[in-house]
This record gives C-alpha cells, structure tokens and sequence, in this order.
C-alpha cells in the first residue's frame, strides 16, 4: 500500500505559491492512499501547461504528453493493460480548446479511465490568455477590451456526450475533491471531475474568495444524481451559486467491454510470439 511520503518526487515545484494546484496535488496524494493503490500499478498521463507538471511531482508511472493529447495517450494505456489504473490531468486549454474533439468522443466511448481538469479559466503557462472557460469580458493580454464570446459549458457537453461519471470539485476544499477523485476511480467507466483551480498570478476575477462566496455542494441538496435532466438544468447554474459535486453518475459497458479479445484481458499479458508481424508489414508495403 502506498503511503504520502512514497508519493514525494524529487523535482522541485515551481508553481506559484498559492496557486490552486496544490490543493489539487494533495487531493490526488490522498486519493491514492485513500484507494490502497500500489505506485506501480498507477499511470499519470499530463498535458502542456502548469497543470502538466503533475507527471513530475507525483512518485507513479507518468507521462508527460504534448499539448492537448492527453485522452488519446491515457484510452491507448488503459488498452493496452486495462489492470492500471490511468489518471488524466488536464487544463481548460489543453482539454477544452485544443484536446476538445478527444475530450466528447472519450466520454461517450466511456475509457475506464479518470480525468482532472484543472480549470483556472486562463492560459497560465503562457502567462495569462483566454480559454474556452475564459469569462466574458475578462481581460488579458489577448482579449485588452475583454473576452468577447461566451464561455464553455463543460459539464453541459459531458452529460449531453453520455458522461457516466460527471462532477465538479474545488481546489480550496482539496478533502471534498479528494472524496471525488476516490470516488471516480472506483467508477467502471469514465470518471470526469472539472476542478475549479484558481490561478493566482494571472486569473484576478475566478479567485479563491470568488469561489467561496458561491459554490455549493450538491450532494448537500438533494440532488439526484440519476437523473440526467436535472443533472443537465444544475450544469446551467452559474453566478451568485455554483454547484460543486457530482452531477450524474450511471453505469453502463465500458470501451473495453465492447471488444471481446480485450474484455477481461489485458493485451499486454497475451501471447505474440506465434504472430508473424513480417507478414503484417509485408502486406502494407
Ligand atoms: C501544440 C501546442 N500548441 C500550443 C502550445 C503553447 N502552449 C503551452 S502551454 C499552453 C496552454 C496552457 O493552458 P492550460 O491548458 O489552461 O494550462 P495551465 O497552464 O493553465 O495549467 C499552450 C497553448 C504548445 N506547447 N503546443
Ligand atoms: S501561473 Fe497560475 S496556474 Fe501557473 S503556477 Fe502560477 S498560479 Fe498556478
Ligand atoms: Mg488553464
């Protein structure tokens, strides 16, 4: 079993102090401890961007991919070997602007997989440009008189794209959004939490105290999470009260389930000594 200390790296971490990947890092860590999970049977899979980093600072299996590919690296991993355990860490701008077209399709393959979205609504890697989650009329370097066009709706487009696994935690309350990602990860399918992570250097409207003056936790209201159209209606609430939590949670066949050479196997266990992959190559030239 794994224990925090084991999940130290050595790397020295350079996000700002303060800045709401911390909360998320220590969620994760707990997480991990929380679920009894062996290091070596544990895959991160991390995007471009400062939320990339975590490839760098949590002591599993990781790869740091390029920008935006998150989704199509962590389906082939947890193909390959479905006995791991695949966890995504995404931002706004890696997931919703260039890795958008991965993101609908993944969710309604349903990949047994986790994705954290660390959604600062900003670019802060490249010092602080819009994102798809970006405000209206925030302004940056790109946008001086303001983002012109509305922002995405992300928990919208993952119920309506067959989520079974859909929430939303904060970064300032990392034991609610550790209970989150343990519960995602136990989800047979795909587990997607959008993390609101606040970006203090260069996100001066979406600050902690922002957060703190309206969200609430759905699970303190009733809310059904088997029912897909107020799941849907509470995806829509946004301004003087924002929901966190999950939102829908249903079970149905994973994306390994549909192939029967992979149900209950992992590709890498099976026998390819007697294939012939001259033959294979030979026929494509
Ligand atoms: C293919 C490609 N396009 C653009 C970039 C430039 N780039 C580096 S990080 C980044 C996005 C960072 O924003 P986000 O995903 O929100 O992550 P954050 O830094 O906010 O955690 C971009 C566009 C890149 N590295 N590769
Ligand atoms: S630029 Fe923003 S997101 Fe990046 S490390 Fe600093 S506070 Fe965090
Ligand atoms: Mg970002």
């Amino acid at each position: 079993m794994v224990s925090l200390q084991d999940l130290n790296t050595s790397k020295k971490i350079t996000w700002c102090p303060g800045c709401g990947n911390f909360g998320i890092i220590a969620a994760f860590k707990g997480a991990l401890v929380e679920l009894g999970l062996e290091r070596e049977r544990v895959v991160v899979v991390s995007g471009i961007g400062c939320h990339g980093k975590m490839a760098d600072y949590v002591n599993v299996n990781s790869f740091h991919g390029i920008h935006g590919r998150v989704l199509p690296v962590a389906t082939g991993i947890k193909l390959a070997n479905s006995g791991l355990t695949v966890f995504g860490f995404s931002g706004d701008a890696d997931c919703y602007d260039e890795g958008w077209d991965h993101f609908c399709h993944a969710i309604r393959r349903n990949v047994d997989i986790t994705l954290i979205v660390h959604n600062n609504m900003v670019l802060g890697l490249t010092t602080g440009q819009t994102t798809a989650t970006s405000q209206t009329g925030f302004r940056t370097k790109s946008t001086p008189f303001g983002a012109a066009v509305p922002p995405l709706n992300p928990i919208a487009h993952a119920i309506v794209s067959h989520g079974t696994f859909v929430a939303r935690g904060f970064s300032g309350d990392p034991k609610h959004l550790q209970g989150l990602i343990v519960q995602a990860a136990r989800h047979r399918g795909f587990g997607y939490i959008d993390v609101f992570q606040p970006c203090v250097t260069f996100n001066y409207l979406n600050t902690y105290e922002w957060f703190r003056q309206r969200i609430y936790k759905l699970e303190e209201t009733g809310h059904d999470a088997g029912n897909r159209w107020k799941a849907l209606e509470k995806s829509f609430e946004w301004g003087d009260r924002i929901p966190i939590g999950i939102f829908y949670k249903e079970e149905r066949p994973t994306f390994n389930d549909n192939f029967p050479q992979l149900k209950d196997k992992t590709l890498e266990g099976m026998q390819i000594d007697k294939v012939n992959v001259d033959l294979i190559l030979q026929s494509m030239s």
